[in-house]
């Protein structure tokens, strides 16, 4: 009996460690100390003995029969409350916050230039970052070896490492694109004329950086072409655009400007909003600021774009998106926009 008892509590012991759940808990709890139980019937069989063995016998079960009522109880504080803490959710609780961002100020102007080019009819193109330099200049009236190559600082790319990727047979020339004017011809050839379009998209120079210039920044082209279109139609869209952004009257000044690829070509500049036109570094204390280069379309570019000159004009722009933040929310400084600084992008 004694050997018995001793093998019982050992099932038991070693049962009771494995249980993890209440449901396992309550079998075990059943099978042993249920009226029917294991332990209990061993018990119930010690008032059968003579009194000699149960002298004996009963003091070492009774001492059995106090131990594992008490592994049982503790065993099932643990089950019970870890199944407490386990499924137990406060849905009375605050949720957490999700830290979320916004939209950059550039994507925001952006976003509402493409509004208002869109209002007065003109489409949205898109074109490639890493260009050929048939597209960014040869296109545009720039051939190989022209001066006015050096008016946009280029990085061009390294030809071992284009012909490496394309295969050894093919020379490929290709440039960071300087300008988003090369989407001019793209859309040219595929859409033909009459076309209103506008292209946004970042651009990049080997520029020496200021407050002014930065070496990756937006811009914005615009290109209408149709029969007679003229200046005055690009100055009446162009003021438009900037009264709509910029919420304000403004005041267009145009200097005549060396493009290749229009004819007659300017530099418009807007008077500066961050100083009303009394001077400032963004301005260069001159009071206006250079927003865009614009002009109409020359003959050889809608002729590369497959457009008969003698029966279409149009007129083109290219616009700094970052100038045009600056002068919108009064920044000053050009290199904000890409220095990542959260105590800058939060203000917007
Ligand atoms: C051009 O890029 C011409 N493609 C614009 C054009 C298009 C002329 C169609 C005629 C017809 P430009 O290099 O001037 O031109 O640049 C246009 C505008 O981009 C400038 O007026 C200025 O607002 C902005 N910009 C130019 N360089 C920088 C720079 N480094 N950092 C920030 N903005 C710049």
């Amino acid at each position: 009996m004694k050997e018995k008892l001793e093998k019982l509590k050992k099932e038991i012991l070693d049962n009771l460690e494995k249980v993890k759940n209440p449901d396992a808990f309550r079998n075990l709890e059943v099978k042993y100390l249920g009226r029917k139980g294991k332990l209990t019937k061993i018990l119930k069989g010690i008032s059968g003995l003579s009194v000699e063995e149960k002298k004996t016998l009963g003091k070492f079960a009774n001492e059995i029969k106090v131990e594992l009522r008490d592994v049982f109880k503790k065993t099932k504080e643990i089950i019970e409350g870890s199944v407490g803490r386990e499924y137990f959710v406060d849905v009375t609780l605050p949720g957490k916050k999700i830290k979320k961002g916004h939209i950059h100020p550039i994507t925001q102007v952006q976003n509402e230039l493409e509004d208002l080019f869109t209002s007065m009819g003109f489409i949205i193109l898109d074109g490639p970052e890493l260009e050929s330099d048939y597209y960014n200049f040869e296109a545009l009236n720039i051939p190989a070896h022209h001066p006015a190559r050096d008016m946009q600082d280029t990085f061009y790319i390294d030809p071992s490492y284009a012909k490496a990727s394309e295969g050894k047979q093919k020379k490929l020339d290709l440039v960071m694109r300087t300008h988003t004017s090369p989407v001019q011809i793209r859309a040219m050839q595929k859409y033909g004329a009459p076309l209103k379009l506008v292209v946004p998209g970042r651009v990049f120079r080997s520029e020496d950086i200021d407050a002014n210039h930065d070496h990756t920044f937006y811009q914005l082209e615009g290109l209408m072409i149709d029969e007679n279109i003229s200046i005055a139609n690009l100055t009446s869209v162009l003021k438009e655009m900037l009264s709509g952004i910029l919420k304000q009257e403004v005041k267009l000044r145009l200097r005549p400007g060396y493009f290749p690829f229009v004819e007659p070509g300017f530099e418009i500049d807007v008077n500066c909003t961050i100083c009303t036109g009394k001077g400032c570094p963004s301005c260069k204390n001159g009071g206006w600021l250079e927003m865009l280069g614009a002009g109409l379309v020359h003959p050889n570019v809608l002729k590369a774009g497959g457009i008969d000159p003698k029966k279409y004009s149009g007129f083109a722009f290219g616009m700094g998106v970052n100038r045009l933040a600056m002068m919108k929310y009064g920044i000053d400084d050009i290199r904000l926009f890409n220095s990542g600084d959260l105590r800058f992008l939060k203000q917007f």
